[in-house]
């Protein structure tokens, strides 16, 4: 006998109650540009861009076009030692859009590879300038950097750690978080308090001396924690003290990439720029799986130039620039720029930040965070049941035709940034009411 009885066996799903959702699946069939519908017919809006990443709305023809086309004239081409036309061009744009010199970039499958790459790239950097022992990376508290063993060690969040702690990486130390409710509950955009937080990598930097630290790596805005926004002065504060040290800064921007925070990336957003960002996500919107590390010239010049001959990195994955996914990017990029979408972004901020905060008054709200098209509600958690407010928040509201992400007792809102005004009515709407019926 198998535990369920269903056709739903087989598949161990990622980041899921497995068990509670065979009982009660929500299962998703077709989608087209704001909405979802259901296998059971039910029209859903999406309030989440899948999981951060349709940017441009679903099942844009463009899109699909492109990877169709691929498809057809060169499904796979080997990136080792042999490459293909898209890979270079989807790169070129990609440089087109990362700010100052971050214009050398590699391809990965996903986030977490990207992660992982920019990681092994910080080592491979030092060593490559005779500076063997710079090898300690330095992640924040709260962060989220995928699931590899190299993310899961520089993330900071315990329930994706716990069960892998006895393997993670040897040399590795955290910054505290930037989450302040006390001074910062319900603040509109980057909170007013806490720039000073950014100095506690100076005490990380005297426990274990600036010579042994290779990189530093946080989200500019903590999205999967549950939306916690960079305060202002902090990335400019923690920029500053990595120069002062030598040490590579990190953005991973694979869900404030392409648009999410009102510019091409969060780095121009807060007007700070780092030596490496990752991406992924919003780079295809969603349509083909991949992710990417953009470097900056100096980074990669290091790295190439200072290999004598032969392979410089010996680094890659199978997919790495993948014909459908090259495609897809393309694509994704020229929608994003004929329909200006990130600049849409921007100008619809302010209204999508008093729509949120009209919250602020329903039962069990004690915080609202805001920045660019993206929002965190933060609930009130039940004595002893952390995150079961938000969960029947979440399943209720996609009865009622709405999808939300719930983290703990946070509910996180990303939709597409094709969003109507009518429809950011009609998402606030759904979930206050919701809200209100949940005890
Ligand atoms: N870095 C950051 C900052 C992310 O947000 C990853 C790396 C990993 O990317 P991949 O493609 O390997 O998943 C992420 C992914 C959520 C949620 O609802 C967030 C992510 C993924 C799935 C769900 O918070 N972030
Ligand atoms: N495992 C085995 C046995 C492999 O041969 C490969 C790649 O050739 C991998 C893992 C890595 O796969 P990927 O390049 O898709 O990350």
């Amino acid at each position: 006998m198998t535990s369920t009885s269903t056709a739903l066996d087989a598949q161990w799903m990622p980041f899921t109650a497995n068990r509670a959702f065979k009982r009660a699946p929500r299962l998703l069939a077709r989608a087209k540009d704001m909405h979802y519908t259901d296998v059971d017919g039910r029209r859903v809006l999406d309030g989440t861009a899948g999981l951060w990443c349709v940017n441009a709305g679903h099942c844009r023809d463009s899109i699909a076009n492109a990877i169709a086309g691929a498809a057809h004239e060169l499904d796979f081409a080997p990136g080792f030692q042999m490459g293909h036309p898209l890979a270079f061009e989807l790169a070129e744009r990609i440089a087109a859009l990362t700010p100052g010199d971050l214009d050398r970039i590699f391809f990965t499958g996903s986030g977490s590879e990207a992660v992982d790459t920019a990681l092994k790239i910080a080592l491979a950097y030092h060593r490559a300038r005779g500076e063997p022992s710079p090898v300690r990376f330095i992640g924040r508290e709260r962060g989220y950097h995928g699931v590899g063993f190299g993310g899961i060690s520089v993330g900071g969040i315990e329930n994706n750690r716990r069960t892998f702690a006895a393997q993670l990486l040897p040399s590795i130390d955290h910054i505290r978080h930037t989450h302040d409710p006390a001074r910062n509950a319900f603040s509109r955009g980057m909170p007013q308090h806490g720039a000073e937080l950014a100095d506690d990598l100076e005490r990380v930097v005297a426990t274990h001396n600036a010579e042994t630290i290779a990189a530093v790596i946080v989200e500019p805005m903590a999205g999967s924690t549950g939306v916690l926004v960079p305060p202002v002065g902090y990335l400019d504060r923690l920029r500053a003290i990595c120069d002062a040290h030598g040490i590579l800064l990190i953005f991973d921007e694979v869900i404030t990439g392409f648009g999410r925070c009102g510019a091409a990336f969060g780095a121009e957003t807060v007007g700070v720029i780092p030596d490496m960002i990752t991406m992924a996500k919003g780079l295809t919107n969603g349509a083909v799986p991949m992710g990417a590390v953009a470097a900056s010239r100096g980074i990669h010049d290091a790295v190439i130039d200072g290999t004598p001959s032969g392979i410089e990195l010996f680094h890659g994955y199978t997919y790495s620039g993948h014909p459908l996914a090259c495609a897809a990017g393309i694509a994704t990029l020229d929608l994003y720029e004929s329909e200006g979408l990130f600049k849409r972004a921007a100008s619809l901020a302010p209204y999508w930040e008093a729509a949120v905060h009209s919250l602020r008054d329903v039962p069990n709200v004690i915080d609202i965070r805001n920045m660019g098209i993206v929002a965190g509600i933060e609930l009130a958690s039940r004595a002893d049941a952390i995150g079961a407010r938000a969960f029947e928040t979440f399943t209720k509201c996609f009865e009622r035709g709405l999808l939300i992400r719930v983290t703990g007792d946070t509910i996180a809102l990303s939709p597409p940034l094709i969003i109507e005004q009518g429809q950011i009515d009609e998402l606030v709407g759904v979930l206050g009411e919701t809200l209100r019926g949940v005890e």
